[in-house]
């Protein structure tokens, strides 16, 4: 890369492309404007194009649950005409959104009571895997909008420590739980949602129930029968998956964080990703791009995992985020016709906030035996007005990706040693463990700041990264049925956990555990 820089001083413009409010350089690649020509001929040859318009136009592209995929829909345009299976999709979206905005407008004003008469001030969002990690992430990140009277709390985990520490903090007076599930029957949330209704009950009284319980699903019939009003259910469709539906109710916690104004402007940044990925050329198109470096590093160089480094502490959550949504999304090993993939496919993506990973795995980054990509995120202006702090994050944020980059040759290290001194035993002994090898690549995007829009088309661009990915690997981005293994997996068990008879088919080591777990219960 080195080279590459020194031999063309125009390589930044080159290599680099803007949209949506968002700039991506992706010049620290191990690759020429060449490279980019022939994975964008694979991408043509792998039917990217109609692809992608097949997924805006509602076709069944999840083709192992035989779904549309329409997530792209749930922040269209009132205008946009779309029947999918007889379904007026845009005037359901928007009818679920001008309800959105009337209740976010009700409680946020106050004049949405509690059982006591008073108004809300925590909303506790339950709901796990796409209808926890899209909502908690966003909230977080938009924090600076946020309603200075609401506390959100988001509660998953089937462990009862999880919820425990939710409820020992909040009053029932002025506590709203979202039980948010798209099928409304997820072992953790049901447990939890009854777990939260009991508590409520035992504190509040059973006419406050409407006042502090809502649902977001697309199972009207277990909302009624868990005992929550239709009225106060805010349905989504089968077409939108649970990791690709902060977009759509499971969007409620954002909207009444940052007020339902700031929720349309989360969505128009998302739909003019949207619009750029639609219409923009390919060698032009910011999420084509991302995706095909990430081929290149994947299938070319090698690279087993992705680095997800956001130098905004807001965005903390953004690296938890996305893994799930390309993990869950791509990691599969099977083609669309069932075959099993002769390439490798997604990635492990993992990562934390700037500066903090400087100070713990960067090490491994720059002298390990692996070579990790990183996806370094930044905005130009911070939210804060602390002196000094937000050049100094740039300053660190820029400097590890020329430092990838770039490395530390042996002669650099031999002469730094030399001027601090050193004899050349001490400099012979000490050289390989100062080199650093370089050639290591990184992507780094930019916005102006961090607000519901460039938000959105941040989170819009890299669910068509994956979208592109899944595409030219030919597996089926839209299903997940790791995921569904694990709803069924542990109900036998939890049966012999609590004495109850059961088919006793497991291996020594899963009856010894079960045993040791018994005799301690
Ligand atoms: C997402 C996955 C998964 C799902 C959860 C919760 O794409 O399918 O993470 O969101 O299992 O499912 P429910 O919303 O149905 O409770």
């Amino acid at each position: 890369m080195r080279e590459l820089f020194a031999r063309d001083p125009d390589r930044f413009n080159q290599l680099s492309v803007e949209a949506a409010g968002l700039f991506l350089d992706y010049s620290k690649n191990r690759l020429t404007g060449e490279t980019i020509e022939l994975l964008v001929a694979l991408a043509r040859e792998r039917g990217l194009e109609q692809r992608r318009n097949a997924m805006f136009a509602g076709e069944k592209i999840n083709s192992t649950e035989q779904r549309a995929v329409l997530h792209t829909a749930l922040r269209a345009p009132r205008d946009l005409a779309l029947r999918v299976d007889g379904q007026d999709v845009a005037g359901d979206v928007h009818a679920v959104l001008d309800r959105i905005g009337h209740f976010t407008e009700q409680v946020r004003s106050g004049q949405w009571r509690g059982f006591t008469g008073e108004a809300i001030t925590d909303i506790v969002n339950i709901g796990i895997g796409g209808s926890f990690l899209g909502p908690k992430m966003a909230c977080h990140a938009l924090r600076s909008f946020a309603h200075p009277r609401l506390t959100m709390h988001f509660v998953s985990n089937v462990d009862g420590h999880d919820l425990d520490a939710v409820l020992q903090k909040v009053d029932p007076a002025t506590t709203m739980f979202i039980v948010a599930s798209k099928t409304f029957t997820t072992l953790e949330t049901m447990m939890n949602a009854q777990s939260a209704r009991a508590w409520f009950l035992s504190h509040g009284t059973p006419d406050g129930l409407p006042q502090h319980f809502v649902a977001v699903s697309t199972n009207t019939e277990a909302v009624k029968a868990f005992g929550i009003d239709p009225a106060n259910m805010f349905p989504f469709w089968d077409w939108v998956g649970g990791r690709y539906s902060i977009w759509s109710a499971i969007g409620l916690p954002v909207a009444l964080a940052i007020g339902f104004e700031r929720f349309r402007q989360f969505l128009a940044g998302a739909q003019a990703m949207d619009q750029h990925f639609s219409t923009a050329p390919l060698e032009r198109n910011m999420p084509v791009i991302l995706g095909l470096v990430g081929i290149w590093n994947r299938n070319f160089l090698d690279c087993a995992s992705l680095s997800i480094a956001p130098y905004h502490q807001d965005l903390n959550q953004f690296p938890g985020y996305l893994q799930q949504l390309e993990m869950e999304s791509n990691g599969k090993r099977v083609s669309m016709d069932g075959a099993e993939l002769r390439t490798l496919s997604c990635p492990a993506i993992w990562g934390d906030v700037g500066t903090n990973g400087q100070h713990a795995y960067f090490q491994l980054l720059h002298q390990g035996t692996d070579v990790i990509p990183v996806d370094f995120i930044a905005a130009l202006a911070p939210a804060h007005l602390l002196p000094g702090h937000h050049a100094a994050l740039l300053a660190n944020c820029f400097a590890q990706s020329e430092a990838f980059m770039r490395g530390k040759t042996v002669e650099e290290v031999r002469a730094e040693l030399q001027v601090q001194g050193m004899t050349e035993q001490q400099i012979k002994a000490l050289l390989p463990h100062r080199v650093f090898p370089g050639n290591r690549p990184s992507n780094t995007i930019l916005m102006e700041a961090l607000t519901p829009a460039t938000l959105g088309a941040l989170i819009a661009l890299y669910e068509h990264k994956v979208f592109v990915q899944g595409v030219l690997w030919g597996v089926n981005s839209f299903d997940q049925w790791g995921v569904e293994l694990g709803k069924v997996l542990a109900k036998n068990i939890q049966l012999e956990l609590e004495g109850k008879p059961s088919p006793k088919l497991h291996d020594s080591s899963t009856n010894g555990l079960i045993a040791r777990a018994r005799a301690a219960l």
